[in-house]
């Protein structure tokens, strides 16, 4: 049982890159070290449980009392600290955006909002939501932001932790040292929906990046079937969301790949068989307080042609 928390997509100790590396070896030197200073405490107890009453002597007692006050109160914690610093500050050292000596760093901005995440690669502009995609090998500097409550940037299997505070920019560095999928998760408290508020992360070898980059600056031409549903789109829904040639919403998820996306509202909703109608007709019961309204005054036929349409925008 305990075991089982050594692995999966969000687990801090399975590492997949050298920020988590780090954290994850300071995990473990502290484990090693505070399992050691417990066992010292249960054996004391033990042998001070065994000893017999008759050797009592009270200004002996007191003398005893006083250095292990000293040693147990003062000594030890202090030393564990001492080693803390000595092995935290190194390993902490890799987790900020220092100067390289080889290529820079990719930059990705990442905003949280109550309760999704917002992407952009400054870059090349492109924008996605609600998952981070990455390339193998390259460190990455994500520069995190709120534009609403305190949320925090975490993917365990990558790097640290970092506070998204509104009104400051904050820089984490990262790097997947190997191609895959990983989770990210809001780990700051920010209302209602905080546990639904994931972050899909995929690691992406150099050429296949670079092509979903590409891919992605192109927008995806509407078939003549969908016209209507993007009539129906614009004026309501492109109000808060963007989709890339048809509407330029910022107030929420940008949908121009929302068609790619593994799931729907931030980690709620699978993408299984239609999902995004589902998405569409009962996320407030799903995510309930989330910033979308129902969309009750849309006929289901208009809500059914709008979710086809969206299925089709995958870069
Ligand atoms: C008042 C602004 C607003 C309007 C209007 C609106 N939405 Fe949203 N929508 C949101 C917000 C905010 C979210 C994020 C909710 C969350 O996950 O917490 C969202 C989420 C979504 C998502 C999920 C995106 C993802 O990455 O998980 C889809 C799909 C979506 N909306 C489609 C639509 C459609 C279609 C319409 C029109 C029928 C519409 N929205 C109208 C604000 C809006
Ligand atoms: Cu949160």
């Amino acid at each position: 049982m305990l075991l089982a928390g050594c692995q999966g997509p969000q687990s801090a100790l399975d590492p997949a890159g050298p920020a988590a590396q780090a954290a994850a070896w300071l995990w473990w030197g502290m484990f090693a070290w505070f399992g050691l200073v417990l066992l010292l405490v249960v054996t004391l107890w033990l042998v001070a449980l065994r000893r017999s009453p008759r050797q009592y002597d009270p200004e002996q007692a007191r003398q005893v009392g006083r250095r292990w006050i000293l040693a147990g109160g003062v000594l030890l914690p202090g030393l564990t600290i001492l080693i803390l610093l000595a092995f935290g500050i190194p390993l902490g050292l890799r987790m900020l955006p220092l100067p390289l000596d080889g290529p820079p760093p990719l930059r990705i901005e990442v905003t949280g909002h109550q309760w999704w995440w917002a992407v952009r690669y400054p870059e090349t502009g492109v924008v996605t939501a609600n998952q981070l995609i990455l390339p193998v090998g390259r460190p990455v500097d994500v520069e995190v932001a709120s534009a609403d409550v305190i949320h925090a940037f975490w993917v365990p299997r990558l790097g640290g932790k970092l506070d998204m505070l509104p009104g400051r920019r904050a820089t984490l560095r990262l790097q997947a040292d190997r191609a895959g999928r990983y989770r990210g998760q809001c780990a700051e408290f920010c209302g209602a929906q905080h546990a639904h508020m994931a972050l899909a992360v995929e690691a992406l070898e150099t050429p296949a990046f670079e092509a979903w980059q590409a891919a992605r600056r192109t927008a995806s031409p509407i078939a003549p079937e969908h016209a209507a549903a993007v009539e129906a789109f614009r004026p309501y829904c492109g109000e808060c969301h963007r989709v890339a040639g048809v509407s330029d919403g910022r107030r929420a998820p940008d949908l121009s790949d929302v068609g790619a996306r593994r799931s729907l509202g931030a980690g709620t909703l699978a993408r299984e068989e239609g999902a995004m109608r589902r998405w569409l007709r009962e996320h407030q019961r799903l995510k309930p307080h989330n910033g979308m309204p129902r969309h009750d005054h849309l006929p289901e036929a208009s809500l059914d042609a709008i979710a086809a349409w969206l299925e089709t925008l995958a870069p």
